[in-house]
């Protein structure tokens, strides 16, 4: 890190509180809010566990343990209090008058996290709106409250009108971000409808944060992407043309990556980003496999993509850091066991002629292989089959023009009525 930059971020002591119930991920857990702690400048100084299946309604963990919580950030002199845990409104207000510093949860800290990364104007104004959005209910709540209590001693004059205030200026910044981004989808899909003039499939790189996405990327398609073993190194989309064997191509595009408990606000919040992921032909889902938590980490991916509505997209599963793993039959089964996979390392390039060949696959599956004999008032068709695909054969004959190709759907689908077998 630069000198400015450890100048401009000054780390924050912060008592982390764990709620997990399953004491088998414990260090899972842990070792993952200490990572997104790390990537936020945050110092843990402490850490407490309360066992919940679910928070109390006032303070999210019990009284007597936001007590001692309350003790343990005075004796650590900690500036925060992290809670492992999406708090709301009322528990928030609640615990900071225990504690007496500030409350912080997991999605504030990783929409911190969010905003530091922000290095484009979508990637920014997606980051603002997802964590007004977030704040949003917050300062609703605080402000029913006082509304509720309207007349009371106290409870008249500058300090309410500055809340209403504050709330019509939040929602009149989210409703100006809304628009912006719908600007930015807008320019995002019309370059999508001109890169599908491409005859070539498009396929995004999915997968949990830190699972490899960036350096796979960077080894395929020659790219110089930031990767980094702290979450969140990618928040924008990348996409590059990738040459695969035999004279075939593909678009790939590395994006933004997932965790467990995304809250859904902010997916939404990222949707011009990820309607990269929703519009692709096919999926490259990169599995930490060195990873003690990967299968955890693969179910948090699928959750994520069903909510994106985008889980039954074809799916080449991709095993990657295989060079952690000390034992070999580890790959052979997990390869077995899932379909369509393949075991590399994105970082010393292991296994990546077969990966190669699973990709040409996918793309040979999305390019219908067509024979037609095409009228000669139809022959422009011939010059859009090379556009849209690959062209085998083309033979001007007597009764027509005859024609094999592989070619996009929407082409072959325009072919149809001059199919031969
Ligand atoms: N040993 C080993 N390390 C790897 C491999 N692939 C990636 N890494 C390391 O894992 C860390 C994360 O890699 P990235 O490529 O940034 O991961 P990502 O999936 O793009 O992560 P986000 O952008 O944060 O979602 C980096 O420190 C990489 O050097 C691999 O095959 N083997
Ligand atoms: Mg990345």
């Amino acid at each position: 890190m630069s000198k400015t930059a450890a100048v401009a971020t000054p780390i924050e002591r912060a008592v982390l509180v764990y709620i997990n119930l399953d004491d088998s991920e414990d260090s899972l857990v842990e070792d993952e809010l200490v990572g997104l702690c790390e990537a936020a400048s945050v110092e843990p100084v402490a850490s407490v566990r309360q066992r919940l299946d679910r928070p109390y309604a006032k303070t999210f963990i019990g009284s007597g343990k936001a007590e001692e919580v309350a003790m343990m950030a005075k004796e650590t002199r900690a500036d925060i209090i992290l809670f492992d845990g999406e708090i709301n409104a009322v528990q928030q207000r609640n615990l900071q008058e225990i504690c007496g510093v500030r409350i912080i949860d997991r999605t504030q800290l990783i929409l911190d996290i969010f905003a530091r990364r922000a290095r484009t104007k979508e990637g920014a104004l997606q980051v603002e709106l997802a964590q007004l959005s977030y704040t949003m209910p917050k300062l609703m709540a605080v402000y029913t409250q006082f509304e509720r209590q309207k007349g009371g001693i106290g409870m008249r004059g500058p300090g309410e009108t500055k809340l209403e205030s504050d709330r019509r200026l939040v929602k009149d910044r989210i409703a100006r971000l809304k628009e912006e981004l719908e600007d930015v989808r807008r320019i995002r899909q019309q370059q999508r409808q001109t890169r599908r003039k491409i005859p070539f499939p498009f396929a995004v790189l999915v997968g949990y944060t830190s699972a490899g996405k960036s350096t796979l990327m960077n080894r395929v398609a020659g790219t110089q992407l930031l990767a980094d073993s702290m979450p969140f190194a990618t928040l924008d989309p990348t996409t590059r043309k990738v040459e695969l064997p035999n004279g075939y191509s593909l678009f790939l595009t590395d994006t933004v990556g997932f965790i467990r408990n995304l809250p859904t606000n902010l997916v939404a919040a990222f949707r011009a980003t990820l309607e990269e992921v929703t519009d692709a032909d096919f999926l490259i889902h990169v599995v930490d496999l060195s990873h003690p938590g990967w299968e955890s980490q693969a179910d948090a991916v699928h959750e994520t993509l069903a909510t994106l509505g985008a889980e039954t997209k074809p799916c080449l599963t991709v095993f990657n850091k295989c060079d952690l793993v000390k034992d070999h039959s580890v790959l052979t089964e997990v390869v077995a066991q899932f379909p369509h996979s393949v075991a590399i390392s994105a970082k010393t390039g292991l296994g990546f002629d077969e990966m190669m060949q699973k990709m040409l696959r996918q793309v040979r599956d999305l390019l219908g292989y067509t024979k037609a004999l095409l009228p000669y008032s139809e022959s422009n068709l011939v010059q859009e089959c090379y556009d849209y695909g690959r062209v085998i054969q083309v033979d001007y004959r007597d009764e027509g023009i005859y024609l094999e190709a592989e070619l996009v759907m929407e082409m072959s689908q325009k072919l149809k009525k001059y199919a031969i077998q």
